[in-house]
Formats: C-alpha cells, structure tokens, sequence
C-alpha cells in the first residue's frame, strides 16, 4: 500500500510566525507532519534543512521553505477557497515589511523590559502605537480589512503580532483609542481557524 507524505512543519506553537504559517496551511486545506520545537533545543533534522534555524519551517519534498510568507504563498497556491490571495500585493508588502521589521524590534523590547534597561517603556510603547497600531487603526476605520473589504492573507498575517503585543498588558491595550483595531483583532481571537491550530502538540525528537 502506498503511504502518503505530508509536508513536514517545524513550528513553535507561540510563535506568531509560526502561527501565520499554520492558519494558512489550515486554511488551504493542507494537512502537514507537525514538528513541534524548542527554541533552545532545535532538532539536528530541521537545522540540517534550514540551518538558520527559525521557525517556520515546511518541508515539501525537496522544497524547503524557511520563510512564513514564503509558507503562506506556497500555501495560497495549493488553494485559496475564499481569494485571500487577491491582495494588492504592494500594499501587502508595505505592512509585512513595517510589521517584520520595525514593529517586531519594539514588540520584543516591549515584551522583554529586562532586555532592554536602557529604554524607557513608555518610549518603547509609544513608538509601536505611531508605527503600527495607529495607522492599522486608520486603515481599519476605512475599510473592514487591512487593505480592502475582504480578509486577505495579511490579516492573518499581522494578527499574530497585534495579539502578541495586546498581550504584554492587556489592561493598556484596552485603555487604546482605537476601536477599528480592537474590532479587528478580536474577530481574529474568536475565529475558529486561530483556535484549530493553536492546540498544544508533544515535542518532536528526532
Ligand atoms: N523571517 C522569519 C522569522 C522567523 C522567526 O524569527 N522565528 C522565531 C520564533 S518566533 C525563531 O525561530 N527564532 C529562532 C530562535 O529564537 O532561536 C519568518 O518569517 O519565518
């Protein structure tokens, strides 16, 4: 009998990378080999793949892709039953790069204080407020996504990073102004694929 290959997918189940990358999957239907891993103890199997070492990573044959876009993309044309593909793509790519690059520097300096003793946190909250949350806010009082009426793969994803800071202090989140962007973000939370990927699997061992 002939046994069917999946995927493989190294992943770390809080990583919001990682969970961009297994909402997509889910949505398109793709069924994938879970690897669950420690950061601090990465498996020889997958650092032998990728050797930069980060999550996600999927494994399709000889394909290896060790980006979360690259997932997402890969992903999008296996299936795409709602066009979350249909995105302007520049728009896209404006918010992944402010997202993946600037907004993840402050997000971790917010995140981890002790780090950081050199800055000051409101700075560090502040910066992250006018460079992401304020014009997602924007963006998300014009239209009912982030870019256009119609959820696209850029809403899931940024949703994991916009969780991820809401959950620093989520006292202070609350307290924000911005109703567009807690409308948004809460659709995400209470969605049932967020909650089909985020259960808990055993580590992979090699
Ligand atoms: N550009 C990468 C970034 C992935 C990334 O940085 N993942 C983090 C976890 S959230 C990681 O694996 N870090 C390696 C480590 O902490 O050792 C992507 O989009 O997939």
């Amino acid at each position: 009998m002939m046994r069917m290959v999946l995927p493989i997918l190294y992943s770390y189940r809080r990583c919001p990378y990682a969970i961009r990358a297994r909402m997509t999957l889910q949505y398109a239907g793709i069924q994938v080999e879970h690897r669950e891993i420690e950061l601090r103890n990465k498996p020889q199997s997958m650092l032998t793949a990728s050797p930069k070492g980060t999550v996600p990573v999927l494994i399709v044959g000889d394909l290896v892709l060790d980006q979360s876009v690259e997932i997402i993309r890969w992903a999008l044309q296996q299936s795409d039953p709602d066009n979350w593909g249909e995105v302007d793509d520049v728009a896209a790519q404006i918010w992944i790069e402010r997202n993946d690059g600037p907004f993840k520097v402050l997000l971790d300096q917010y995140k981890y204080p002790n780090r950081h003793p050199n800055l000051i946190q409101d700075e560090v909250f502040g910066a992250a407020i006018a460079l992401m949350l304020k014009p997602m806010n924007d963006a998300l009082e014009s239209s009912q996504y982030l870019v256009g009426n119609q959820q696209s793969w850029l809403d899931i994803a940024i949703f994991p990073f916009i969780r991820q800071f809401s959950m620093v202090n989520i006292e202070r989140f609350n307290q924000l102004p911005f109703l567009a962007l807690k409308r948004w973000l809460t659709e995400h939370l209470h969605s049932q694929l967020f909650h089909s990927i985020m259960h808990k699997h055993p580590i992979w061992i090699d």
